[in-house]
């Protein structure tokens, strides 16, 4: 049987592929497992039960057997501990590649997340423009950290891992924003990994999910 995850049947960033589940569709077609996606509207995933699954209200969920799984790095993590390729054999190696997935989660997706409800939510605001410079900010000092991690290697920990796909998928959503610009290390970096056959297959698929239902 194959797994089954969850994705929007109607993703507000209209196929960019800055969903979730994109982490979840990319850990899966880097490792050649085939998947079915269940995909829900803003109002099932509130529903009781899609919230026994995601007590949050939030895809991506992954399903396989008796194993329910919610947070789109943990499935990742799931994965890339079931099948090779996604992490390296060494113990310590391993750790630090963890330690990478969550460094894309917890040091540096939440600066990059608040600039874009900012930008979202905020645009209209007196001081949005104050606080824009503030949050650019913040963004800019994790890719100057990251481009000095990232100058002479391809990838996070050597090898291309699951940290690559936790720490692109975050970068993504800068978008073609300035930002990411200014550091073309950076930005090299989620070019290759955008570049990956793998990476091409998750997109094509969640993008064709938006133009199936595109007006
Ligand atoms: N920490 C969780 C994880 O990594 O799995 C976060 C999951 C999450 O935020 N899911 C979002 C969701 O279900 C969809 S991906 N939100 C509904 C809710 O919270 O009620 C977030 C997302 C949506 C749209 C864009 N976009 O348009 O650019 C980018 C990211």
């Amino acid at each position: 049987m194959n797994p089954t995850i969850t994705a929007f049947a109607q993703s507000p960033d209209r196929g960019r592929g800055l969903a979730r589940d994109m982490a979840v569709r990319w850990a899966l077609e880097e490792v050649g497992r085939p998947y079915d996606v269940r995909l829900l509207s803003f109002a099932a995933i509130k529903e009781p039960a899609h919230r026994a699954l995601q007590p949050f209200g939030q895809i991506p969920t992954y399903e396989d057997g008796t194993l329910a799984l919610f947070e789109s790095a943990a499935i990742v993590l799931h994965i890339a501990e079931r099948h090779s390729g996604l992490l390296p054999d060494d113990a310590n190696a391993r750790a630090r590649a963890i330690a990478w997935m969550f460094a894309g989660k917890s040091t540096v997706e939440p600066p990059i997340v608040e600039r874009s409800m900012a930008l979202l939510l905020e645009a209209d605001r007196s001081w949005h423009a104050e606080r824009l410079t503030m949050l650019d900010e913040r963004v800019r000092v994790r890719l100057g950290d990251l481009a000095q991690v990232l100058t002479g290697r391809d990838w996070l920990a050597q090898d291309f891992t699951a940290a690559d796909i936790v720490m692109v998928t975050v970068l993504r959503r800068l978008g073609g924003s300035e930002l990411l610009k200014e550091q073309p290390i950076v930005g090299s970096y989620v070019a290759r990994g955008e570049a990956r056959p793998a990476f091409q297959r998750a997109f094509e698929a969640q993008r064709a999910v938006f133009a199936a239902t595109a007006k």
